[in-house]
């Protein structure tokens, strides 16, 4: 079937005359099978793990153990975000800036078009409408995903909205982002579809200015599902710029003290930093209580009393499998005890999945992520350290009654973080809004296999945004300064937190997971001005009293070290900084250059601008 006429047949449900256009256009280029338009329901999502496991691309988990769900294993080849073959392209390359790939819209264009030509042969392209956010709430956005993987339609009615409520949303002129998706993987005459089809070309490309992606090649994850880091992160910050929100990726979680007072804080770390764990955490300090309102992403509007609103976009969890434990985060493993999509995972012989760490002890025997058997003694690991699992958000077990209110949580507080073994304290918060952009334009983090790539090196990533920010990132910071001096603003406090301080044997210093409640219980009272701090040159530091330590068992002096101002060592920080925020050249906020100068002097003042107790 290639006649428009035909592919018009089954467009008749969709109202909005550009969308129905556009949907001709890229079946004339794309010349699929057929065109189907997602209605959301339970049936389709059935329909499509059907056709996976028909396709061999995914296997159907024992139903007593983990009902209704599917392991599905990628091609090697693809298994992660390819930040090497991202692109930003707007029509200025400055407006890309040096943090992002950039090639000009016409052109790169012109190459997609090429590649896409044909590029769903024997395929059915579906049409995905889905919503980033309640349907029914002002801060959410419409996006129309065109592709040609039922494994990204089944994906999406976990990860996002989809159907028809979002069709009606947009009724007939409604603004949605278009993103056109392919494996890139035609199905040529009477050859067997692969189980994971894909192209050894791969482009994830963004038109910022005309809110579009294009995304050739890849199946997995954040390359495929559009919604998640192509929309409601590159695209929506670009979006939140021009209209004066901000689209960041952060989790929202909900912390409630043992009077039964509530607050909301977000939090921003690099991928594979823990913010799943922290999302779902079980407080370890008695009477508190911590709910999830998402794990990866936030959007933040103001509302009338000048405070932040978020809302989470997302509608499910794609977390990292391996590390997730009854003991590291029971809430995800329940979360995803049914109902649940699987990727690069291990198989146990009674048909459920495994992964490194899920148990104290492996199991004897397993089919690995790579379909080979594996035994504890095989020596490599039976997953991939990227392996996934995509699951309902409404499934978990401390999702916060409030995660889907179309008005959104008022944020009290903002994290930001990074994995590193050596000098950045447990935790730290900002003198103010701009030493808070500051910290966020500073973090830093040893890499994770989130992203193809070295692992553990340490590189610069700004708010967590750096795969992620769709502009110039000193814009984007600009953008943050510019939030903060919004005329009746009620800012949240700004903190910048790091679990992962190692000692010179590599062993952990803080416990993390459930221990960081005592952190967030001293970020809570701080926002209460209930707790103390002490003013040093990076920020306001609780000293160890100050912090809940109540049945912790550390070693002594461990807390002192993880607390302490290592002043030669953040001596050492200032030329990296520099040389970090050099690259944005004229596009870097004066304000945030200031900043590096005001921690420089107070770092040389000595102990004069330090130590002062900033009470309660
Ligand atoms: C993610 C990431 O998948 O940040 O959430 O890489
Ligand atoms: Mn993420």
């Amino acid at each position: 079937m290639t006649a428009t006429s035909e592919y018009t047949a089954g467009l008749s449900g969709i109202k909005h005359p550009g969308l129905v256009q556009w949907v001709l256009e890229v079946a004339s280029l794309c010349k699929p099978e057929r065109v189907q338009v997602c209605d959301g329901s339970p049936a389709e999502y059935n329909e499509m793990i059907r056709a996976m496991v028909q396709q061999g691309t995914a296997i159907p988990l024992n139903e007593e153990k983990r009902p209704n769900s599917i392991l599905v294993r990628s091609d090697p080849a693809d298994v992660a975000r390819v930040e090497d073959r991202t692109y930003i392209c707007s029509r200025q390359r400055e407006d890309a800036g040096p943090t992002n790939n950039w090639e000009d819209p016409e052109k790169m264009k012109a190459q997609l078009r090429d590649l896409f030509a044909g590029a769903m042969a024997g395929r059915t392209l579906y049409v995905i409408p889905y919503c980033m956010g309640p349907v029914e709430s002002p801060l959410s956005k419409v996006g129309v995903e065109l592709s040609d993987s039922p494994y990204v339609v089944a994906n999406m009615h976990i990860m996002t909205r989809v159907g028809a409520r979002v069709l009606e949303r947009l009724g007939v002129d409604g603004e949605f982002v278009r993103g056109l998706h392919s494996v890139g993987a035609p199905l040529e005459g009477e050859a067997a579809d692969s189980p994971w089809p894909n192209s050894k070309t791969k482009y994830i490309c963004h038109f910022p200015e005309t809110r579009e992606i294009w995304s050739f090649g890849s199946g997995y994850g954040g390359n495929a599902l559009l919604g998640k880091k192509c929309h409601a992160l590159r695209i929506a910050c670009v979006q939140a710029r021009d209209e004066g929100w901000m689209a960041e990726h952060m989790l929202i979680m909900k912390l409630t003290n043992p009077e039964g007072v509530a607050k909301y804080v977000a939090a921003a770390f690099p991928s594979a930093c823990g913010k799943t764990n922290l999302a779902m955490l079980v407080p370890t300090v008695p009477g508190w209580k911590v709910e999830t309102l998402g794990d990866d992403i936030a959007w933040m509007r103001f509302g009338a009393d000048g405070r932040l609103y978020a809302i989470n976009p997302e509608a499910g969890f794609f977390g990292v499998a391996p590390g997730t434990s009854m003991e590291s985060n029971p809430n995800a493993l329940l979360t995803a005890a049914s109902n649940s999509i699987f990727t690069n995972c291990a198989m146990t012989p009674d048909g459920d999945v495994w992964w490194e760490s899920m148990t104290a002890t492996k199991p004897a025997n397993l089919v690995d992520w790579k379909r080979r058997p594996w035994t504890p003694q095989s020596g490599r690991k039976a997953v991939h350290p990227n392996a996934r699992f995509t699951a309902p958000s409404r499934q978990c077990p401390v999702i916060a009654p409030e995660w889907e209110s179309p008005a959104g949580v008022p944020i009290d507080a903002i994290l930001f973080g990074g994995r590193r073994a050596k000098l950045v304290p447990l935790v730290t918060e900002a003198f103010d809004w701009q030493h808070g952009v500051f910290l966020g334009a500073t973090c830093s983090s040893e890499t994770t296999a989130a992203a193809a790539g070295a692992v553990g090196s340490l590189r610069r990533d700004p708010m967590a945004m750096l795969p992620f920010c769709g502009y110039n990132m000193g814009d984007y910071f600009a953008h943050w300064l510019k939030i903060g001096s919004t005329e009746g603003a009620v800012l949240p406090r700004i903190f910048y937190v790091n679990w992962f301080r190692q000692d010179d044997a590599g062993n952990f210093l803080w416990p993390g997971f459930g221990e960081n409640s005592r952190v967030l219980q001293w970020v809570f009272d701080r926002c209460d001005g209930k707790a103390n701090a002490t003013d040093t040159a990076i920020g306001r530091l609780p000293e160890p009293a100050d912090l809940n330590t109540s049945g912790l068992n550390l070693a002594p002096g461990t807390l002192e070290q993880v607390l302490a101002v290592d002043k030669a060592g953040w001596q050492g920080e200032i030329e990296p900084i520099r040389k970090h925020f050099a690259q944005f050249g004229d596009r870097m906020p004066a304000a945030l250059s200031a900043q590096v100068d005001g921690l420089e002097a107070r770092l040389k003042a000595g102990s004069c601008c330090c130590g002062s107790k900033h009470g309660k």
